[in-house]
């Protein structure tokens, strides 16, 4: 075994990768990633102690979000950057123990449940880092959620909690995102207005063009603002789907569609996209055959592939701090799409704000028995052939239920037909996986309506996961008392059979069976 890593979801042989990652990362990243994970704990630890003295470091809580989200699944396999990270991120544990003078003695347990459930809770705080991180870019940041990382961190650098403390800390972990992902809603609204629901394009247009993927609207509405008038069509790919729903980044009329379908098909999308692709976050693949026309930003990085240099600290939420002109280049370059696609299209922006102004609607057809059920269908999507259990699951919904969705799983269905009831469309996208906040606010809403609790709807919740930011989001339901969740394709292979035996009896957790089995 030369590395060993079962983060996400495609570990391989379901149990762990230890040669190369499935994901194409390489013995050397795993290496620096294990080694900014370590160090990162140990900022944790000292600044969780001079946090006890009443003083904080902000330089400590913002590496921290950025460290972390470096190591989340398909974000960065750069050795240079990485390297460069890990060099902070001593320096500013260093840094720390000399301000408090505190010593770290660490006893790492070998209990296999201890590990699993120290593991659980790392992740979770790889995903809540990631959603955090876009929070701060957009000028929002939290002390309580700071604070959470760095007791949460210092717990996992000392290694002597209990199964009890760390069962408990994990939930803690879950309401920590909850705020997180609240704040990245505000952020998101406050800037880009409340979605709406918007037609978009899924069919090009003549002319050249530009791809972005990820989640980060700051970074969209930066290089839509710096490509107006330039003659180049702007398209969204993945996560940055949901974008086209806020009024101000659909204002841009060169944002002109959605291309393209999961991170796995990129090879063949990108290879075929005949412009510029940027990724803002995961998930990048090794790029092969395209190298010289993509380009990353931010957290996410690939050794050779040109990267657009960061915001400087003081400008964030400001715009036009980075310099997309490389990427206007290169897209200039390129032919462009040489016709215009058909005219077909899909429906985004059901965020909370837009269902809960249709609320009263959905209310009397749930009462006149017009919609029987709603399947919250969501997360991410993968490479697996067992992932087709989502289309199949979609497809057999019967048609008088209304299917909720979010995240990137969504492209195993999106496009397919799925009609209305009283003109409430059966297929409500919800956006990006950090948009859970929005169902869990438009499940608390028809809750109260209905004068019940979350688990007392006509609401089932079936996920997929692959990456971290999964993890935390499960976490933030399990910890709102959500019940009676399926997950798959498969389960974690971080979660020992006592963890698992846990969660199924708490929190009624079970795996995926067969579309027929769980519907
Ligand atoms: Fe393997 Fe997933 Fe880790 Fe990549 S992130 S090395 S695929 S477990
Ligand atoms: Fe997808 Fe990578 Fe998780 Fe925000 S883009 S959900 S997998």
């Amino acid at each position: 075994m030369t590395m060993f890593c079962f983060q996400c979801e495609q570990t391989a042989n379901g149990k762990g990768c230890t040669v190369a990652g499935v994901c194409g990362k390489k013995e050397s990243t795993a290496k620096l990633q294990d080694e900014i994970v370590q160090a990162v704990t140990e900022i944790g630890f000292y600044h969780h102690e001079l946090r006890k003295s009443g003083r904080k470091d902000a330089d400590a809580d913002r590496s921290t979000l950025d460290f972390l989200f470096a190591t989340v699944t398909n974000v960065n396999f750069d050795d240079t950057r990485l390297t460069e990270i890990l060099g902070k991120a001593k320096a500013i544990a260093a840094r720390l123990q000399k301000e408090t003078g505190a010593t770290l003695s660490s006893q790492q347990s070998t209990d296999e449940n201890i590990v699993s459930l120290q593991t659980l809770l790392l992740y979770g705080l790889k995903g809540m880092a990631a959603y955090a991180h876009h929070a701060w870019i957009l000028g929002k940041e939290s002390d309580e959620i700071d604070a959470f990382f760095a007791k949460a961190l210092s717990v996992l650098a000392l290694g002597q909690a209990s199964v009890d403390e760390l069962v408990s800390l994990s939930m803690e972990c879950g309401m920590t995102n909850f705020k997180a992902m609240e704040l990245l809603d505000a952020a998101h609204t406050e800037r880009f207005g409340h979605p709406t629901p918007t037609a978009v394009a899924i069919e090009p247009k003549k002319g050249k063009a530009i791809l972005v993927s990820g989640h980060d609207l700051l970074d969209l509405e930066e290089l839509l603002k710096q490509t107006e008038g330039k003659g180049i069509n702007v398209y969204t790919h993945g996560e940055m789907l949901p974008a086209h729903g806020y009024p101000g980044l659909k204002k841009y009329a060169h944002l002109v569609g959605n291309y393209g379908g999961a991170w796995q098909d990129q090879h063949k999308e990108f290879a075929a996209f005949p412009g510029a692709v940027l990724m803002t976050t995961n998930c990048i693949q090794n790029p092969k055959g395209y190298e010289s026309r993509i380009f990353t930003t931010g957290c996410v990085a690939w050794s050779g592939i040109q990267h657009i240099a960061d915001r400087r600290v003081v400008d964030r939420g400001t715009g036009g701090t980075k310099d997309f002109t490389p990427v206007i280049h290169s897209a200039l370059a390129a032919p462009g799409f040489s016709a215009d696609g058909s005219d077909r299209t899909i429906l985004v922006g059901f965020g909370h704000n837009a269902v809960m102004g249709v609320a009263g609607k959905v209310i009397d057809a749930v009462k006149a028995g017009k919609i029987k059920h709603f399947y919250l269908i969501g997360g991410c999507d993968g490479a697996k052939s067992g992932r087709n259990y989502y289309t199949e699951l979609a497809e057999k919904v019967p048609k008088d239920c209304v299917i909720l969705t979010l995240a990137c799983g969504k492209f195993r269905f999106n496009k397919l037909e799925f009609g209305d009831i009283d003109g409430i469309p059966r297929l409500l996208d919800i956006g990006q996986c950090n948009d859970a906040y929005s169902a869990i606010q438009i499940a608390v809403a028809l809750a109260q309506a209905f004068g019940t609790d979350v688990n007392g709807l006509p609401l089932s919740i079936i996920l997929s996961w692959y990456e971290q930011k999964a993890v935390v989001v499960l976490l933030t339901l399990l910890a709102l008392g959500v019940k009676n969740i399926k997950l798959g394709p498969s389960l974690p292979a971080f979660v020992s059979q006592a963890v698992l035996g846990v969660l199924v009896d708490k929190f009624n957790l079970a795996p995926i069976s067969t579309p027929e089995g769980d519907l």
